[in-house]
């Protein structure tokens, strides 16, 4: 039998690409694509027909089982999470590593690791760098020599992707130990990926947000955040990767002012500079904020005018955002109430990692604003050449068997009952997709059948990552 498995009478994407292929796949990996005519025998065929056959999503900045300064966790863990994301047409994560106070990031590692042990798809790491004194809440305190010094461990041990703050009391960065940090990125070739918000412009905004009709509003959640302070704090983190040959990744970009200090720095001819928004950024306007219910929609960055979201569209369709991530950090209904009544409370992330490539093809794709291969680049390719997948993101011989037989014809309601995550309730309920994720193929091995998760806990493997 000269091939284990052939797809047959699908459409491949690739990046630059559209056309009909059978693929076939072999101890796990893309061994072909083949001409339609071309029918080898293979131990298993499954029918594409009418569907588009796609290297499995990457989805390189998901917050699981996360716990945040108010001592709550993130509410989907490894096995609901990475079976949303499965069932969403995801193949790979990347979470976090984030050491506590006295731990070694090796020793956070393990943890993480052990903690993944039931995850459905294949995940790895970043590596959090933050003060080290006082990493859940807290004050701000510098990152020591030790920390940086743990930078070129880390990398060794598969996770050369580091995040940084410059937001969040406890996780905030100040511009020194960021260019440290970087300078140390920059030494083992990795990449920092940052939260680009001026943290302490942002606390002052809302320190002076005190009266209970304000607090309750949720728009004030956007107002404390404006885009501005944004993109300064782009701007300076860029600045500091120029100076110091770092590689990095500018996360959850929301707004047209922090995407065009992107595009400033890539039209300068800046090769290290990378851009990442997210579904949310691309779909929703701040217009949520608005609603009573606003806390479900809180995330930072916040959202924000339609405008924003017509830019970003563009940026990614021009390439000066490199990948949609989903930023996936959902919290229940109740874990939301903390913060009824005082908007600052509030638990921020929003979920989404089962619904980016439906999101992004239905109002990318079929809205015109991007192409097949564009979709393809910013959910899958991009993301793993970016964080480092060596064997992940593309559909071609030599790359892992990670697929996606997507049916353009399989429309999919976005409600709480359609969707995997521990959520009670649903972001984008009354939404509905055209097409969706049929079968989802890990390394050659299906895990969803028809829309249904056929696979085991403990499917996934830790990515070792390297560049
Ligand atoms: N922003 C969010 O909205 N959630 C998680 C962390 C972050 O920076
Ligand atoms: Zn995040």
């Amino acid at each position: 039998m000269p091939f284990d498995l052939l797809i047959t009478q699908g459409t491949a994407v690739t990046t630059d690409a559209v056309f009909r292929a059978n693929v076939a796949v072999n101890g796990g990996k893309i061994a072909a694509l083949l001409s339609p005519q071309d029918m080898p025998a293979a131990g298993q065929v499954i029918d594409a027909a009418g569907c588009y056959v796609l290297p499995g999503a990457v989805d390189a900045h998901v917050h699981l089982h996360m716990l945040t300064a108010a001592g709550i966790y993130s509410a989907d863990d490894w096995c609901t999470g990475t079976r949303a994301a499965a069932l969403g047409g995801v193949t790979s994560v990347v979470d976090f590593i984030q050491a506590l106070p006295g731990q070694t990031l090796m020793e956070a590692l393990h943890e993480r690791v052990d903690d993944a042990r039931d995850a459905v798809i294949d995940y790895g790491f970043h590596t959090t760098i933050h003060p080290d004194e006082a990493p859940i809440g807290g004050v701000n305190k510098r990152v020591s020599d030790y920390r940086i010094g743990e930078i070129r461990q880390a990398a060794d041990a598969g996770c050369p992707t580091f995040k940084m703050y410059q937001a969040y009391s406890g996780l905030q960065v100040q511009d020194a130990d960021l260019f440290r940090a970087l300078r140390a990125i920059a030494e083992v070739n990795g990449l920092a990926c940052v939260h680009a918000e001026n943290g302490d412009v942002l606390q002052a905004l809302r320190d002076a947000v005190t009266s209970p009709a304000e607090l309750v509003n949720g728009l004030n959640h956007a107002r404390t955040r404006p885009a501005i302070q944004e993109a300064e704090a782009v701007n300076r983190t860029i600045m500091c990767a120029e100076l110091s040959g770092a590689r990095v990744l500018i996360f959850h970009i929301s707004c047209d002012l922090a995407g065009s200090v992107v595009a400033g720095a890539k039209g300068r001819g800046l090769t290290n500079v990378f851009g990442e928004t997210c579904p949310q950024y691309l779909v929703f306007t701040d217009d949520k904020l608005a609603r009573p219910d606003a806390r479900l929609w809180m995330c930072a960055p916040p959202l924000r005018p339609q405008a924003d979201l017509d830019a970003l569209w563009r940026k990614l369709k021009t390439g000066v955002l490199d990948v949609v991530s989903s930023d996936h950090c959902p919290f229940t209904r109740a874990q939301k109430d903390l913060g009824a009544g005082d908007f600052r409370r509030v638990p921020n992330g929003m979920p989404g990692i089962e619904t980016r490539l439906g999101l992004l093809y239905e109002y990318g794709v079929r809205a015109g604003k991007i192409s097949l291969n564009d979709w393809v680049r910013v959910c899958s390719t991009r993301p793993a050449e970016l964080h480092g997948l060596r064997s992940k993101g593309r559909l071609a011989p030599g790359y892992d068997a990670d697929i996606v037989i997507f049916d353009p014809d399989s429309p999919r309601e976005l409600s709480a009952a359609q969707l995997h995550s521990a959520l009670d309730y649903s972001v984008c309920d009354g939404m509905t997709c055209a097409g969706w994720a049929r079968d989802v193929l890990l390394r050659g091995r299906a895990i969803v059948q028809n829309g249904r998760h056929t696979g085991r806990a403990g499917d996934g493997q830790f990515l070792k990552r390297s560049f």
